[in-house]
This record gives structure tokens, sequence and C-alpha cells, in this order.
């Protein structure tokens, strides 16, 4: 999921404003540049045809929606900037794992017993990679955006070339949704991306995925924890989570130009131990049968740290692409059930 990257982008803001003394301040960039409404672009209107036509939506609702909307060029901003990709790991993982978020991440999984223990029996799906995920997302639950979700991806499908028909695609999901859901357009709140609540799913995976897990008859990520819990299970499970295996063990590499092709190759296992092990690869501790891919994550000029990473820690992948993102969320996950175990 690209915009994941977007909830992650609020802490890596706090680690880039600390780290940079520019003296000359950058202008802000205005929060919504008034213009031409959204409902004059050609464009937008052959959306709203298509939604009236295809899903029978309410034409003038979305008439009116768009003559009220005008583009955000934070969103694009935001977009653009991927600090994720030149941040070195060690740095990277320090904006989410500190003794707080642990702590905090402790004490959801304590009141949230039940549900985490009956989300390993409905979906077969580890407890502490559930807690972790909610904790990298959104410091569980705490930070799920205040954006209104109807501008940023509507800014993002018709002023965000790279991605217009990606983001389109959200925007028909989440009208889809919204008229399911029964909210009133423009007041979701969510990421600059447009990923709603606890868990940050986009419209589409939200429309696929998303449980009422407490069954009070609605689904809601913003304020129910139970329902967040089993959303996040229902997703890892549908990309293939396989119960209490491994997800990626550290791994010594001897020739590392021997092996620069296989590193961070591809979104799958690649190799057995044993043909790792004709490459120089090894795993430093016990390890599982089965196929691994190797990762690499940069730790300074000199120095990365490799592992051999399993079917797992791909599927964590599914949730974010980042590589960093997903061992993230493993250190956590594994933070957090030493501190719940101990
Ligand atoms: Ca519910």
């Amino acid at each position: 999921m690209f915009t994941r990257v977007l909830a992650i982008s609020l802490a890596i803001g706090l680690y880039g404003c600390s780290a940079v003394s520019n003296p000359v301040e950058a202008q802000p960039v205005p929060e919504v540049v008034k213009s031409v409404p959204y409902s004059e672009l050609p464009e937008v209107q052959k959306f709203i045809n298509k939604m009236a036509s295809q899903h029978n939506y309410d034409r003038q609702l979305l008439v009116s929606m768009f003559s009220n909307t005008y583009k955000r060029e934070q969103v694009i901003t935001k977009s653009n900037n991927q600090p994720e990709v030149i941040t070195p790991y060690h740095e990277y993982r320090a904006n989410f794992i500190d003794p707080y978020r642990v702590q905090q991440g402790v004490k959801f999984a304590q009141r949230n017993k039940t549900w985490l223990e009956q989300a390993e029996r409905d979906y077969g799906v580890d407890w502490q990679v559930i807690v972790a995920l909610l904790g990298v997302e959104t410091a569980y639950g705490k930070v799920t955006g205040n954006r209104d979700v109807f501008t940023s991806l509507t800014t993002l499908s018709f002023d965000y070339p790279r991605r217009g028909a990606y983001f389109q695609s959200e925007l028909e999901a989440y009208l889809l949704l919204a008229r399911n859901q029964g909210w009133t357009l423009g007041e979701t709140k969510g990421s600059y991306s447009g990923a709603l609540g606890m868990v940050q799913f986009m419209p589409s995976n939200h429309m696929k995925l998303a449980v009422d897990y407490d069954q009070d008859g609605r689904i809601d990520l913003w304020n129910s924890e139970a329902d967040a819990i089993g959303s996040i299970a229902n997703y890892l499970r549908h990309h293939g989570w396989q119960y209490q295996q491994r997800s990626a063990i550290p791994a010594r590499v001897d020739q590392a130009e021997q092996v620069s092709e296989l590193v961070n190759k591809g979104r799958a296992p690649l190799y057995s131990m044993n043909e790792w092990s004709t490459k120089g690869v090894w795993a430093t501790t016990d390890y599982a049968a089965g196929k691994t891919g190797l990762i690499g994550l940069r730790e300074s000029e000199e120095v990365v740290d490799y592992w051999l990473a399993y079917e797992n820690f791909f599927t964590i992948m599914d949730y974010n692409p980042s590589r960093r993102y997903a061992m993230s969320v493993l250190e956590l996950a594994n933070r957090i059930a030493q501190h719940e175990g101990g």
C-alpha cells in the first residue's frame, strides 16, 4: 500500500524537523489553493457521469461536492516526499520503536486481550503483529489523520497524474463506502492520501476487508478497537499470514558483491537455506526450513544489516511495500510480546 507511507510521514516529519537546521524558512504551502472548483474540470464531469451511470450515484450530490472542492496543494507535496526511501533504517525505526510505544502496545494488548485471542482463533494471525501494525500505523489509533478524505482523494485523482487512475478508483470506493456506511461526504477524516481509521485502510480495502468484529451493526475503524483488530487480522489472513511461523532471522553475508542482485529482490521468498549457503549467505540463529528472501537494510555508509525473510515478512509488505516498515512492525511486535510475556 503505497499510501500507508503517509501515516509514517507524520513521524518522519518530526525527525525531519529536528535534523534540518535551515536558516531560510520555507514558504508554507497553502492548505487549499482556491482557483477553479473541481466541478469545472472535464475529467471530473466524466467521473461524475460514471458514478451516476454505473452506481446510480446521486449526481446532484456529487456536483455540489465537487463545486465546493479545490486542490489541496499539501496533498501533492506530501505524496511527492518519500523520506522513508532515504532514511537509514536505525533512524526510521526510531520513529516507531521506543519504550513509550512498546508500553502503549502492551496496554492496548491487555485491554483487548479477549479480541486478540479471538482474532488469533478466527484468522490465524499472531496477536502481537496485529498490535504492532496498529502501533506503527497510528500509535494505536491516536493519529488517524485529520484531513477531509474527499478533498485529499479528489486532489490526488485529478492533480497527481502519476497515480491518478489509482486514486480515482479509491475515490470511487470512498464514495460507495460513504453511501453504504452512511457517512456524510466531506466529514470523513483521514491521512493525506485518504487512508482511514486506526488501521489506515484505503477505501477499497475498507470495502473488501474491514469487519464489524464487535458485531454492533457497523464497522467503525476510528472508535472500535475490536473492529480494528478484526480488520487487520482479516487483511493479513487474506494476504497469506502463516500463524506462529517465523518472519525474518538475522543473516551473515560472506561476499556482499556476489549477492548484490539478490538483496531486496522482489516480494517473495527466493531460495532454501541450502541454496543460500552455496551463495555465502548464512542464518546466524536457528532457523526453520522453507524458502526465504534476502533483506539488506543500510545502517550507515559502510554497514548493511542482513536478514533472511520468510513468507510472513512479505505479507507485512502487502500492508506497506517498504522493507523498513515491515522490519519495524516485526521488531515492535517482538518487543510488545516480550513485555507482555514477561
Ligand atoms: Ca463494530
